[in-house]
């Protein structure tokens, strides 16, 4: 039988907003789900010896600059594709599309083969997010998790992606919630907002 069409919803939201924190919850709720954070594509590329794109990446993240879309989409389709092998139906692309381009590349090579539902959001003060990535980069080891670095990716949030939620939200498909919370309290806002995208 040919495979229904693979359900999307995009996460996003400022770094450290915790995107991954929630998507993380949401797979071990739902096993129909998949979790694939576009950061953590680009990262695992760069890992491998035999990328062309490792230095380009590197770069982006350290720069916080978005890294080109033809390198993130085929990513993000090989990712869908494995889950798919393993019966998943439903995928969490977090922290894409994050400019207009990504958008463009995202319909150009994925299109109408995905169905996307909208914008799941995870809204939070940038004082906080600071907070949280400073909190978090003593464990994580990312290149990004400095404070110049963190600066910078605000910044590109603020200038390129938040247009991006807006265009989502003028389509009415911008699902919000407040991260400000705790994260057991982000949870059950995200799980009410889930079901308003399953209706
Ligand atoms: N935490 C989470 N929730 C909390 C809560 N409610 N209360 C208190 N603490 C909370 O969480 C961050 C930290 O906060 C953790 O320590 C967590 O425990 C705590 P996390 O869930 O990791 O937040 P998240 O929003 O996922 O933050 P992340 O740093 O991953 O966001 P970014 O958007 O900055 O990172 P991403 O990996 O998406 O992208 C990194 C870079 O990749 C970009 O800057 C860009 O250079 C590149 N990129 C592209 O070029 N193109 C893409 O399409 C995607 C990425
Ligand atoms: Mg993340």
């Amino acid at each position: 039988a040919v495979p229904a069409k693979p359900r999307v919803l995009f996460v996003l939201g400022g770094p450290g907003a915790g995107k991954g924190t929630q998507c993380a919850k949401i797979c071990e709720h739902f096993p129909q789900w998949q979790h694939i954070s576009a950061g953590d594509c680009l990262r695992a590329e760069r890992q491998d010896p035999n990328s062309k794109d490792g230095e380009l990446i590197n770069t982006c993240l350290k720069e916080g600059k978005i890294v080109p879309v033809q390198i993130t989409v085929r990513l993000l389709q090989k990712a869908m594709v494995a889950g798919q092998k393993e019966g998943k139906t439903d995928f969490l692309i977090d922290g894409f599309p994050r400019n207009l381009d990504n958008v463009n590349g995202w319909e150009e090579v994925i299109g109408d083969s995905a169905n996307v539902m909208g914008v799941l959001f995870f809204e939070a003060a940038q004082s906080e997010m600071e907070k949280r990535l400073l909190g978090r980069s003593e464990t994580s080891g990312r290149v990004d998790d400095n404070l110049e670095s963190i600066r910078k990716r605000f910044a590109t949030y603020e200038k390129e992606t938040r247009p991006i939620v807006e265009k989502y939200r003028d389509k009415e498909m911008v699902f919000s919630v407040d991260a400000m919370q705790s994260i057991e309290s982000v949870w059950s806002h995200t799980l009410a907002k889930l079901r308003q995208v399953e209706s």
